[in-house]
C-alpha cells in the first residue's frame, strides 16, 4: 500500500478558513480549495451562517504527493442473514471456486422465480455498524483506561461505499451526494442520504434495470460456495438480504478511520494471507469489443471499482463480462495494485492520488465544520456535480441517525467504565 506523505497539513489550526463566518484574515486567500460560499436566505430548518466556506473538488487541487494510506486492518466482521438479521461473526462468509475463463453463465437464470430482493426503500444508515461497535467495543477504545474521554479511539465511522464516493467525487459528472455528519463522543459518524435525483431513480427503474441489477448477484451465485468443502450452487435461491461485511481500522493522513464494507467471498486456501488478502471482489460489466469501450471501461469502470476494493485493502477483483443476452463470455482477474498501471494511457485520465487528496480534505473540512459534540445534530454536507460542497445544519429534525439505543449504550458503558 502507498505510504507517501502528503505535504500539506490539514489541521483545524492551521485551516482556519474551514470555519463559519468566513473570517480567515486573508490567510487562506490564496488557497482556492476552500471558498467563501454566499447562502440564499430561506425558511428551512436551521439557517445558515450569511457566509460559510465550501470545498472545492477540481482535480487538479488535489494533484499532491499521495497521502499516508495505513494498510487497513481487520478488527471484526459481521453477518447479516436472509431476513437482514445482524450476527456478530462470519456466517455468511463465502468461497471463491475459480471458474472456467469461458463460462457460459446464463445470469438471466432465476429471474424471477428464484429471487428475493433486499426492500431498499428501507434505510438502515449505520445501524448494523453501530450493532458492531457496541458488542465489540473492547477492541476499540485502548485510551479508555488512562483517560476521562471515553470514547472511541477512531475520528471517523461510515460505510465503506460512502468512503468509494467521496473517493470518486473529482471524477464524477453525474451523481451527487448527501452524506449526514454527527459529532457523538468526538467520533463523526458519516451516514448517506439518499439524494432526490437517487430516490427518483430508484423508484423509476425500468425492468430491464431491475433485471440487470439481478445478473450481479446471480454471478456471485456461480463463483461463490458456502462452506470450504462445497461447490456453488446455481440453482438455489438469490438472496440480496444476506450479507457478510468486513470492519477495518486504518488511517488517512491525520484520520483515524473505522468502516464496513460487503465482501463477496474469500480464497478457500487456508494458508493464503489473512483477511483482508484474502478477499476477493466480484464484478459483472458489458463485454469490450472496440476501443471506445475499453476507454471507458479503463476511465469510468476501473475508478469506481479501483476505489472501492483499494479503501478495504481488498487485492483482488474478478470481472466477468456478458453480453446483452445476459452469458459471461469471458472472466477476467484485476489485480487492485495495477490498476493504476493499466489506465495510465488513457488521456485525461483518473489519478489514485487525486481521489485520496480529496477524501483526505474532505474529511478535514468535516472535522472543522462539525465541532458541536451532539447526537442529535446533524451537518449535512451536499454536493453535485460542478458545485462546491456545501453544508448545512440540522438540529433534532429528521436527519437525525444515531438512535437512541446506541446513544445510551454508549453514555452508560462509559459511566460504568468511571464507577469505582
Ligand atoms: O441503504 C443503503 N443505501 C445502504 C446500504 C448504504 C450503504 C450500505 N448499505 C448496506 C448494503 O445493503 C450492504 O449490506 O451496506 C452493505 C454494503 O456496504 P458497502 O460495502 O459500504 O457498500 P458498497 O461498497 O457500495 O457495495 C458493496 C456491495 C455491492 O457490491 P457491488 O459489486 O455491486 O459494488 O454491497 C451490495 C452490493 O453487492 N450492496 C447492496 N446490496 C443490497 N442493497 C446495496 C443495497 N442497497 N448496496 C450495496
Ligand atoms: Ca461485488
Amino acid at each position: 500500500m502507498d505510504q507517501h506523505r502528503s505535504h500539506g497539513s490539514s489541521g483545524c489550526n492551521q485551516r482556519s478558513s474551514y470555519k463559519r463566518g468566513g473570517d480567515d484574515g486573508g490567510r487562506n486567500r490564496s488557497d482556492k480549495r476552500f471558498r467563501t460560499i454566499h447562502h440564499q436566505s430561506g425558511s428551512d430548518p436551521v439557517q445558515n451562517p450569511p457566509t460559510s466556506q465550501g470545498l472545492s473538488t477540481r482535480r487538479e487541487l488535489y494533484e499532491r504527493d499521495f497521502p499516508v494510506y495505513k494498510q487497513p486492518v481487520e478488527v471484526g466482521c459481521f453477518s447479516l442473514d436472509s431476513g437482514r438479521r445482524f450476527f456478530n461473526d462470519s456466517r455468511q462468509m463465502r468461497y471463491y471456486v475459480e471458474p472456467d475463463r469461458n463460462p457460459n453463465f446464463d445470469l438471466r437464470d432465476g429471474y424471477t422465480d428464484r429471487f428475493t430482493k433486499r426492500d431498499d426503500s428501507v434505510k438502515e444508515k449505520l445501524d448494523h455498524i453501530l450493532r458492531w461497535i457496541v458488542v465489540n467495543r473492547s477492541k476499540l477504545n485502548s485510551r479508555s483506561t488512562t483517560t476521562s474521554s471515553c470514547g472511541l479511539d477512531v475520528d471517523f465511522v461510515t460505510w465503506r461505499g460512502h468512503l468509494t464516493k467521496l473517493l470518486t467525487t473529482p471524477y464524477e459528472t453525474r451523481e451527487g451526494w448527501s452524506l449526514a455528519v454527527t459529532r457523538f463522543r468526538d467520533t463523526l459518524y458519516i451516514s448517506e442520504v439518499e439524494t432526490e435525483a437517487a430516490r427518483r431513480e430508484r423508484e423509476n427503474r425500468t425492468e430491464r434495470h431491475e433485471e440487470m441489477m439481478y445478473w450481479g448477484y446471480k454471478f456471485e451465485q456461480y463463483i461463490c460456495a458456502d462452506s470450504l468443502h462445497s461447490s456453488p450452487d446455481p440453482g438455489g435461491v438469490v438472496n440480496t438480504n444476506e450479507a457478510f461485511c468486513t470492519v477495518v481500522q486504518t488511517r488517512l493522513s491525520d484520520h483515524r478511520l473505522l468502516f464496513s464494507g460487503e465482501v463477496d467471498c474469500r480464497d478457500k486456501d487456508s494458508s493464503a494471507s489473512a483477511p483482508p488478502a484474502s478477499y476477493v471482489e466480484l464484478k459483472t460489466s458489458a463485454e469490450i469489443c472496440t476501443p471506445k469501450q475499453r476507454s471507458n471501461f479503463h476511465r469510468f469502470k476501473l475508478l469506481k471499482w479501483w476505489a472501492q476494493s483499494f479503501l478495504p485493502g481488498v487485492p483482488r477483483i474478478v470481472a466477468g463480462f456478458r453480453d446483452h443476452e445476459g452469458t459471461v463470455v469471458s472472466v477476467e482477474t484485476f489485480h487492485v495494485s495495477k490498476i493504476s498501471h493499466l489506465i495510465k494511457n488513457e488521456y485525461n485520465c483518473w489519478k489514485p492520488t487525486v481521489c485520496m487528496n480529496f477524501c483526505s480534505d474532505f474529511l478535514s473540512f468535516v472535522k472543522c465544520v462539525a465541532v458541536e459534540d451532539n447526537p442529535s445534530v446533524v451537518y449535512l454536507f451536499c454536493w453535485e456535480p460542478r458545485r462546491d460542497v456545501t453544508y448545512t445544519i440540522h438540529r433534532d429534525s429528521h436527519y437525525s441517525f444515531l438512535p437512541h439505543w446506541f446513544v445510551q449504550e454508549m453514555t452508560n458503558s462509559q459511566d460504568s467504565h468511571h464507577q469505582p
